[in-house]
C-alpha cells in the first residue's frame, strides 16, 4: 500500500493538493490529511512540490516491432518494459503495421501477455495495414469477441501508397464488424486508422459518418499531424462531424517530413480552432518505423518511434505551447480511456486502477511511476526491468 501525500492531483482535472492511498492495485482513497497507518504496511511517498497524474495510455504501439520497408534489416526491435515505464506509460495497445506477414497476431498476443506479466496493462488491435484484415480466427468480429485482449482493429491503412487501396464500402464493413464485435463483447470496438499522405485523406471516414448509422467514436484516425493539410482536414472533421483525431508524437529529426506538425503544437492548434478537448488524443507509434519515401515512392531511410515521445509531447504542450496540464493530460489519459472503453484507466478516482505518475511540478520531470499499484520507477530511477533488461 502506498500513501502519496500532498501532491497536486490532476485527475486530469485539477483537484488541488490531496493525499492518495493505493492498495491491491487500486486507488482506495483520495482526501486531505489521510492518516499513514504504518501498521498496515503503508509506505508514504512525499508528493510536496509535485503533480500526480494518471498513468499514460498509449493507444498505438508496435510492441512486437514493425518496419521492414527498407528490407529485412530495417525490421524494428520490440518494446522493452522500461521504454514504457520511463515515459510514464502504464497502458499500451499493441498493433501491427506495414508487415502483416512476418509479424503475426499470435506473436502480438504473446508479446502483450509478456508485457502484462512484467507489470503494465496491455491490449491489442487485430489486423495490420492490410485489407482484407488478417485476423486470428478468420473474422474481425470473432477476434474481438473471443480474444480478451483484442479491443478493436488496426492499424488499417488508407490514403497511403502502402495500403491495400481498399474501397470505401470495404472500409465501412471493417468499421461495422469492429463496432458490433465491441458491442457484443463490452469492449471498445475501435478501428485505429493509419492515415498516409494520399490526397483522399479522411474521405472514407466522412463516408462512414454521413452514410451509415455508425458513430464517429468507433474510428480513430492516427498520424493526423503528418502534414499541415491533414492536420487542417482533421480539425474540420472533428469540428463538423464530431470526429476523433489522434496525433503521433514520435518524430525523427533525421527523417522529419518538412510538413509535419509537432503533436504538442497540433493539440494547441486544434483547441484554438474550437475542437472539443475530448476529441484529440496522442499516441506514440512507438517501435514503429518512421520511413521516408522520395517523390517517386523510393525508400529513403527510416527512424524508429519511441513510446517516451508520448510524455515529451504532453510536457511540451504545457511548457512550450502554454496549455493547461489538464488539457495536455486529457490527450494521453481520459480521452484514449474513453475511446478504448477502459473505465478504470486514465483517471485518478477511488476505485480506478493505481496507474500513477508523480512528476516535478515545474519541470514535469518524472519522479515516480506506479502501474497496477506497483512502484515501477522511484526518484527518477526505473526499478522494474523487463525479463531480459539489465
Ligand atoms: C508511420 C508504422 C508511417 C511500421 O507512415 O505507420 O510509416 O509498420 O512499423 N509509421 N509503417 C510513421 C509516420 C507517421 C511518420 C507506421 C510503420
Ligand atoms: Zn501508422
Amino acid at each position: 500500500m502506498y500513501l502519496i501525500k500532498n501532491a497536486g492531483v490532476y485527475a486530469p482535472e485539477d483537484l488541488g493538493e490531496l493525499d492518495v492511498l493505493t492498495g491491491g492495485g487500486q486507488i482506495l482513497k483520495i482526501g486531505k490529511n489521510l492518516p499513514a497507518e504504518e501498521a498496515y504496511g503503508v509506505e508514504v511517498i512525499d508528493g510536496r512540490g509535485k503533480v500526480l497524474m494518471p498513468g499514460l495510455i498509449d493507444a498505438h504501439v508496435h510492441i512486437l516491432g514493425g518496419g521492414g520497408e527498407g528490407g529485412a534489416r530495417t525490421r524494428t526491435p520490440e518494446l522493452m518494459l522500461s521504454d514504457a515505464v520511463s515515459g510514464g506509460v502504464t497502458t499500451v495497445v499493441g498493433c501491427l503495421g506495414t508487415d502483416g506477414c512476418t509479424r503475426t497476431m499470435e506473436n502480438l498476443l504473446a508479446k502483450a501477455k509478456g508485457l502484462e506479466e512484467e507489470g503494465i496493462t496491455t491490449y491489442v488491435y487485430t489486423g495490420s495495414y492490410q485489407v482484407p484484415v488478417r485476423t486470428l480466427t478468420g473474422s474481425v468480429m470473432d477476434d474481438i469477441i473471443l480474444l480478451e485482449k483484442v479491443v478493436g482493429t488496426g492499424e488499417i491503412a488508407i490514403s497511403d501508397h502502402r495500403s491495400s487501396q481498399p474501397r470505401k464500402k470495404e472500409f465501412a464493413r471493417i468499421v461495422a464488424d469492429t463496432r458490433v464485435g465491441g458491442i457484443l463483447s463490452g469492449k471498445a470496438g475501435l478501428v485505429n486508422i493509419h492515415m498516409g499522405d494520399g490526397e483522399d485523406r479522411l474521405k472514407f471516414l466522412r463516408y462512414v459518418v454521413k452514410k451509415t448509422e455508425i458513430p464517429p467514436s468507433n474510428m480513430l484516425p492516427t498520424h493526423i499531424n503528418r502534414s499541415m493539410a491533414l492536420m487542417e482536414e482533421g480539425i474540420d472533421y472533428a469540428k463538423t462531424l464530431g470526429g476523433y483525431i489522434d496525433l503521433t508524437t514520435s518524430s525523427d529529426p533525421e527523417h522529419l517530413d518538412p510538413d509535419e506538425v509537432k503533436a504538442s503544437a497540433g493539440l494547441k492548434m486544434a483547441l484554438e480552432a474550437g475542437v472539443s478537448p475530448d476529441h484529440v488524443t496522442f499516441s506514440s507509434d512507438g517501435q514503429g518505423s518512421l520511413p521516408v519515401f522520395d517523390a517517386e515512392g523510393r525508400f529513403a531511410g527510416l527512424g524508429v518511434g519511441k513510446v517516451a515521445s508520448l510524455y515529451r509531447e504532453m510536457k511540451d504542450a504545457v511548457l512550450e505551447e502554454g496549455l493547461s496540464l489538464t488539457d495536455a493530460l486529457r490527450a494521453v489519459s481520459k480521452n484514449p480511456a474513453a475511446l478504448l472503453k477502459l473505465p478504470n484507466k486514465g483517471r485518478i478516482a477511488e476505485g480506478a486502477d493505481a496507474d500513477l505518475v508523480l512528476a516535478d511540478r515545474d519541470t514535469l520531470a518524472i519522479d515516480t511511476v506506479l502501474a497496477k499499484g506497483r512502484v515501477m520507477m522511484r526518484d527518477g530511477q526505473v526499478l522494474a526491468k523487463g525479463t531480459f533488461e539489465r
